[in-house]
């Protein structure tokens, strides 16, 4: 099986991002390791502290931040980075090339369960007019990014990145300790049976999402006359995964509670980077009839409602959603 660094170098990646996804890597190897320890590591249960999200932070979530903002604040090709669990960006290197925004551990309500959890990281090219330590840096459209990924702490521990070209798929060799590639490009078929989505909310749904789904549950006897099944990790990295390896929509869109006008995925580091893998699996990616990778960021925290995946059935979502 191929190796991380030469498929990159195939790929016709920088020495110099290479060495940043490195970095990267790195530290997802000693989560991943964390992880496999569960209770012996002593990072289950919450901290007494909130993020600026207004959630509880999981031991987990600190310690992955920690691992993730100093090894890359270390990295000298790094300008400046943004995390979930920052509330301001935080400066690296002055004229480094590179800016990473991450959410270290996406599905933390999964932590104590032993359920999918990962890391979500995406890498802008740095911007020479701002200050290092503006939020300005992550002022970017999706479209600009030069590198996305995830890594998933499962049965296995998997890596799916895309540098611009074909969204891959690799997985930890925990003899030898580095990602090999076991899927080289992942293909989302254009049509699905299979949605995800949290049921929980229907009754906060707008009309557009409620008549959609509607539609999928009554199955042969509705519109699409056919059977669909669904699926709710409640963890975006399981359920982005199983939508790049074997299909699907997934969907988180605003509803009517308190704080949720916008729905509740980060742009930043939770719709954009998943987009370009999806986008870059042949699949789709919106906010509302607008294409994820083309929203121009209002800050670093800005909250999306998502619905990406096969791309007949995000356009037949759409077309549920009137023009206001
Ligand atoms: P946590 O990291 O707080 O568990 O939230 C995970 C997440 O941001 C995303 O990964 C999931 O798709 C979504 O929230 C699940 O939200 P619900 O708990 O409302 O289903």
């Amino acid at each position: 099986m191929k190796r991380l660094i030469p498929t990159l170098k195939q790929d016709n990646v920088s020495v110099e991002l290479i060495m940043l996804i490195r970095t990267i890597l790195a530290a997802s190897k000693e989560i991943s390791f964390r992880v496999s320890q569960g209770a012996l590591a002593g990072i289950l249960g919450s901290t007494l502290d909130e993020n600026i999200q207004g959630e509880v932070q999981k031991k987990l979530d600190v310690v992955a931040n920690q691992l993730l903002k100093d090894m890359l604040l270390d990295d000298d090709s790094v300008r400046t980075i943004a995390s979930e669990e920052e509330d301001n960006v935080v400066a690296g290197h002055a004229n480094a090339p590179f800016i990473v925004a991450f959410d270290p551990l996406d599905g933390s309500s999964n932590i104590d369960i032993n359920g999918q959890i990962g890391t979500i990281f995406t890498i802008y090219p740095a911007r020479n007019d701002v200050s290092d330590d503006s939020d300005l840096q992550f002022s970017q459209p999706g479209k600009n990014q030069l590198c996305s990924g995830y890594i998933l702490y499962g049965a296995a521990t998997m890596l799916v990145m895309t540098t611009g070209g074909p969204t891959r798929c690799y997985t930890l060799d925990q003899t030898h300790g580095g990602y090999l590639l076991t899927t080289d490009e992942l293909q989302i078929d254009q049509d699905t049976q299979e949605f995800a989505i949290n049921m929980a909310n229907t009754y906060s749904w707008y009309s557009p999402t409620q008549l959609y789904i509607q539609q999928l549950l009554l199955g042969l006897a509705g519109d699409r006359e056919k059977v669909f099944n669904m699926r709710w990790n409640a963890a975006m990295v399981g359920d982005v995964h199983r939508v790049l390896t074997r299909g699907g929509i997934f969907l988180y869109p605003e509803d009517k509670r308190t704080g949720m006008q916008a729905g509740k995925l980060r742009l930043l580091y939770e719709a954009n980077p998943m987009a370009l893998l999806v986008e870059n699996a042949g699949g789709k990616a919106y906010s509302g009839k607008m294409r994820i990778l083309d929203i121009q960021p209002e800050y670093i925290h800005q909250r999306v409602p998502v619905v990406l995946g096969a791309k007949n059935e995000v356009a037949a979502y759409c077309s549920y959603l009137v023009d206001v």
